[in-house]
C-alpha cells in the first residue's frame, strides 16, 4: 500500500465522515494555499452558519458571501472556505462549486430559485401512509429530486398504521408506478420495519430527507441516529398536515457513515426549471412516446400515437399523462418567467450601465466647456 496516495489521505483526513474526498481536496487547494481551513455547512442561521472544519464544529460569518443570487447562498451541505483559527470573526470567504442542489421555486411572485441542500446523494422524499396519497405531489418532489442530480428514493413512513396488508400493498404499488426507477421503502420509526434498508441508502455519501411536514423526516433522522438530536412533535390537525416542527436544515453524521440533512416540512414545491427531471418522472411515457408514429406527436389524437393507445389499453393511467402535462406546463412557465425577469434585470443593467456613460460624457464636456 502506498501511504502517500492521496486516497490514503483524504480518508484519513478529519472531514472524511463529511465526505472530504480527492476532488474535493483539489477543489479546495488555491484557498488551502491563501491559508483558509476547508468546512462543510451543517446548518445555516440568519448570516451565520455552523461549519464542521478539521478543528471541529465552527460558527461562522456568511456575510462575506452575500450574493445578490439567491441560488448562491450558502446552504446546508456546501463545502466552503473558511478563515483560520483566531480571525474573529471567521468568514465564509467562498463556497466550493456545488455537485448537485436540490432547488425549488419560491412562491413568491418573484419566482427565485431556492437551494434546499446542496451535494446531496440522495435526495430521500419522506411520504406518510397515515394521510391520503397526494400522488401529483411526489412526481412534483421527484421532478426537483431527478434534477438536483441526486438518486431519489421514496419512503413511505409510519407504515405501522397501516395494519391492512391489503391496503398496504395497493398503496405500495400506486406509488411505485408514479415512481418509474425511484426505489420505493416502506418504514415503520415505530416498530423499525425497514429501517434496515434506509440505513444502508444512507450509509453512503449524503442524503436529504424532504418532504411534508409531519410527515416523520426527523423521526426517521433520529431512528437512524439512535439518539434523539431532532425535535419531534405530534401532527396537530386531524389531516395530518401539521406544524412545522423543524426550523433549520440540518446536517447530521451517521453512526454507520454518510451524512444525512433533516429538513423543516414543506408544504408544496414550485418546478425550477425542472424540464429533465419531469422527463425522467414519467420516464414510462417518453418511452411509448418513441413508438408515436410522428416523431412531434403531442399526443392529443393524432394517427398512431403509442401513448393513447397505452391509455386505451389501460396500460397508462390518464392520471399520469395529464400531471405530465400540467407539470410540463408549469415547467414552461417558470423557465419562460425567469428569463423575462432575467432579461428585465439585463435590461436595467445596461440602461444604468448606460445613464454612467452619459453622465461621464457630459462631465467631459463640462470640462471641456
Ligand atoms: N405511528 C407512527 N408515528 C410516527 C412515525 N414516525 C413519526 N411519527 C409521528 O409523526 C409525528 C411527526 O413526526 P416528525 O418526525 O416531527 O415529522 P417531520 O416530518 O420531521 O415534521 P417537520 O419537522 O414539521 O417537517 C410525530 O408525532 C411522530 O411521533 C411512525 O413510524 N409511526
Ligand atoms: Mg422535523
Ligand atoms: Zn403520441
Amino acid at each position: 500500500m502506498n501511504l502517500s496516495s492521496p486516497s490514503t489521505s483524504t480518508s484519513s483526513h478529519p472531514l472524511a465522515p463529511y465526505g472530504w474526498d480527492e476532488e474535493w481536496e483539489r477543489a479546495f487547494a488555491p484557498y488551502g494555499a491563501q491559508g483558509l481551513v476547508p468546512g462543510r455547512v451543517v446548518r445555516v442561521d440568519r448570516g451565520l452558519c455552523d461549519l464542521a472544519t478539521p478543528d471541529g464544529v465552527i460558527r461562522a460569518d456568511t456575510e462575506y458571501v452575500v450574493p445578490r443570487d439567491p441560488m448562491k447562498v450558502v446552504c446546508t451541505g456546501d463545502w466552503a472556505a473558511v478563515d483560520a483559527e483566531g480571525a474573529r470573526p471567521r468568514y465564509v470567504r467562498t463556497l466550493l462549486p456545488r455537485r448537485t442542489a436540490f432547488v425549488r421555486s419560491t412562491s413568491s411572485k418573484r419566482s427565485e430559485g431556492q437551494i434546499l441542500a446542496a451535494n446531496v446523494d440522495h435526495a430521500v422524499v419522506a411520504v406518510s401512509l397515515a394521510v391520503e396519497l397526494d400522488l401529483a405531489r411526489i412526481e412534483r418532489f421527484l421532478a426537483l429530486a431527478w434534477e438536483s442530480g441526486a438518486q431519489p428514493v421514496v419512503v413511505l413512513t409510519k407504515a405501522d398504521l397501516v395494519p391492512d396488508a391489503v391496503t398496504r400493498s395497493y398503496l405500495v404499488q400506486d406509488v411505485g408506478t408514479t415512481a418509474p426507477g425511484v426505489p420505493v421503502l416502506t418504514v415503520s420509526a415505530q416498530d423499525g420495519e425497514g429501517l434496515d434498508v434506509l440505513a444502508a441508502i444512507v450509509s453512503g455519501g449524503t442524503s436529504v430527507l424532504l418532504g411534508q411536514s409531519g410527515a416523520g423526516k426527523s423521526t426517521l433522522a433520529n431512528a437512524l441516529l439512535g439518539e434523539d438530536v431532532m425535535d419531534v412533535q405530534a401532527t396537530r390537525d386531524v389531516d395530518g398536515k401539521g406544524r412545522h416542527t423543524t426550523t433549520t436544515r440540518n446536517l447530521l453524521l451517521m453512526p454507520g457513515g454518510g451524512v444525512l440533512i433533516d429538513t423543516p416540512g414543506l408544504r408544496g414545491v414550485g418546478l425550477w426549471d425542472a424540464g429533465t427531471g419531469v422527463g425522467q418522472v414519467f420516464s414510462e411515457i417518453q418511452d411509448l412516446a418513441e413508438n408515436c408514429r410522428f416523431h412531434d406527436c403531442a399526443h392529443e389524437g393524432e394517427p398512431g400515437c403509442a401513448v393513447l393507445d397505452a391509455i386505451a389499453t389501460g396500460e397508462l393511467p390518464q392520471r399520469r399523462l395529464d400531471s405530465y402535462r400540467k407539470l410540463l406546463r408549469e415547467n414552461q412557465y417558470i423557465v419562460a418567467k425567469t428569463d423575462a425577469r432575467l432579461r428585465a434585470e439585463l435590461r436595467k443593467d445596461w440602461k444604468r450601465k448606460g445613464a454612467i456613460g452619459k453622465a461621464a460624457m457630459e462631465a467631459k464636456r463640462g470640462r471641456l466647456r
